[in-house]
């Protein structure tokens, strides 16, 4: 009876094990260090970085923001089965954006999630946010934060390329200062 009451335990434990977050992010790393660019079905063009598992870096090259530039934005990565990933996070601004990308497949799907204010105006976010988070985070506060606008859009992936992870270097200089057709690359 003991014994199998041993036996018993030890199985559970390995099945509750089995669905921690470790394990589910088993994949990760195939997307950590990897720069992707991609186009919106609406036209919209981005380039994001995955610095590391819980960071990402990236620039608008155009939209309805585009220009905009971000580094260090904390995020939730995971993998969602093997070569699918959903990354989710919340910017200073008050946007959420939700993105799952399938680099197997060339393409992603994204949902971004704009306050009332950006909408009316996303000029004012159009600038390499890490020197403007005081001014974002009162924009953000001074609304008005609804109606939500709610912009879900597939992508097609045309660029995907490992460049290593944690390199200041990737995500440098803001949209408009790349050398000319940067964003256009692809492989
Ligand atoms: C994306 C969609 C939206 C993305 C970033 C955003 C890097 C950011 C939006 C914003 O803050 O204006 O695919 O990828």
């Amino acid at each position: 009876m003991f014994l199998t009451n041993l036996v018993c335990l030890k199985l559970t434990i390995v099945s509750i094990d089995d669905t921690t977050d470790s394990d589910h992010d088993a994949d990760v790393p195939g997307l950590v260090g990897h720069r992707f660019i991609y186009t919106y079905a609406n036209g919209w063009q981005y380039e994001m970085y995955v610095k590391n598992a819980t960071t990402i870096d990236y620039r608008i090259h155009t939209g309805h923001v585009g220009g905009r530039w971000v580094r260090d934005q904390t995020v939730d990565l995971v993998t969602l089965t093997p070569e699918v990933y959903k990354i989710s996070w919340t910017e200073p601004t008050g946007t959420s954006v939700v993105v799952n990308v399938m680099p197997a497949l060339r393409r992603l799907h994204g949902t971004i999630f704009f306050p009332e204010w950006i909408r009316l105006d996303g000029s004012k976010t159009v600038l390499f946010q890490n020197e403007h988070l005081d001014e974002m985070r009162a924009h953000c506060d001074a609304g008005p934060t609804y109606p939500i606008y709610v912009v879900p859009e597939f992508a097609d992936i045309t660029l995907f390329e490992y460049v290593g992870v944690d390199d200041q270097a990737i995500v440098a200089a803001a949209p408009a200062d790349l050398p000319p057709g940067f964003a256009d690359r692809r492989n």
